[in-house]
């Protein structure tokens, strides 16, 4: 009789995972809920549900206010540093170690994959555990939380702020290049814990398919489908990630590569 996590795996897709020869991933706040993170858009426990974005996650919110957002952002900081992370990061972790060519896109600023001991990790949205200054960039490595508040820059003197990225700038350009680079050439796109809700990583999934890629949807809220080239699974990722990996490798099962 199947082990019930393995019935949740569409067999074609595992099949599909055992034989990519790029696999791209695009992960989002739901990867991160496990390890206790709050997401953004669930309703109650996301923080859009308790803040206004337009109050944080700009850069005129920053201009308007800069001690609360510095303050918000301290407070998240501290937030993840006691974080660890959960069975989904992990078992991306052995995908790429698995797989011939792989890449990680997050919209995540916690860390948490290269925690885990993913190497190919593209931060499209920056990383909350950094700092620099608002006016010119300038990466800044320590801080004193004393005085200032914002600390302000060492170098020329302007407020310190988080190294995420907010509404209304760009993503990296070299974030925005490798992202391109990997829809063009992934024939497998996995898009995990992500509501798509914010452009431009919401439209990668889209652009995969298009691309002839085969696409994963995973999610606590999508419908289920099992149509190739398009699948979705509603789950939680630190359940159904798993699965998915021993129903590509069953061989792996009991080896203890995912404890
Ligand atoms: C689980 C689970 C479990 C729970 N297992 N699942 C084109 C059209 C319209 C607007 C735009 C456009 N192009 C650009 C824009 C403007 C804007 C945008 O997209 N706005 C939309 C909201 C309308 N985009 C931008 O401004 C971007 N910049 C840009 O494009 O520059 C050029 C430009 C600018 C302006 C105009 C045109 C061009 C920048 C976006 C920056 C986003 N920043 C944030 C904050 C980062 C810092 C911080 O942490 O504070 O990034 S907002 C927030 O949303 C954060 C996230 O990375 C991002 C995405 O959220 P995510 O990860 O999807 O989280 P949720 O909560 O939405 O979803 C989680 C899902 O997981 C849920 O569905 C759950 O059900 C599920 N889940 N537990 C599996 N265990």
């Amino acid at each position: 009789m199947p082990d019930l996590e393995t019935t949740l795996i569409p067999p074609g897709l595992a099949e599909r995972l055992r034989t990519a020869r790029y696999v791209a991933v695009l992960t989002g706040a739901g990867i991160s809920a496990e390890s206790g993170i709050p997401t953004f858009r669930d309703p109650q426990s996301g923080l859009w549900a308790n803040y206004r974005p337009e109050d944080l996650a700009t850069p005129a919110a920053f201009r308007a206010n800069p001690r609360l957002v510095w303050e918000w952002y301290a407070w998240r900081r501290a937030a993840v540093a006691g974080v660890v992370p959960n069975a989904g990061h992990r078992a991306l972790v052995e995908i790429e170690a698995r797989v011939p060519h792989f890449l990680l896109l997050t919209q995540n600023v916690d860390g948490l994959h290269q925690a885990a001991g993913s190497h190919a990790v593209v931060e499209l949205h920056g990383n909350i555990r950094r700092v620099k200054c608002f006016d010119r960039g300038h990466a800044v490595a320590t801080w004193a939380e004393a005085g200032d508040v914002p600390p302000l820059c060492p170098l020329c003197g302007s407020p310190l702020r988080p190294a995420v990225v907010w509404f209304g700038e760009s993503l990296p350009a070299d974030a925005l290049a490798r992202a391109a680079d990997a829809i063009a050439r992934c024939d497998l796109f996995l898009a995990l814990g992500t509501s798509l809700r914010v452009e431009p990583a919401a439209s990668l999934p889209a652009d995969a398919l298009a691309r002839g890629a085969t696409v994963l949807i995973l999610n606590r809220e999508v419908a289920d489908r099992v149509a190739p080239p398009l699948y979705q699974i509603n789950g939680l990722a630190g359940t159904v990630l798993p699965a998915l990996l021993e129903a590509a490798w069953p061989e792996m099962a009991g080896s203890g590569s995912r404890s």
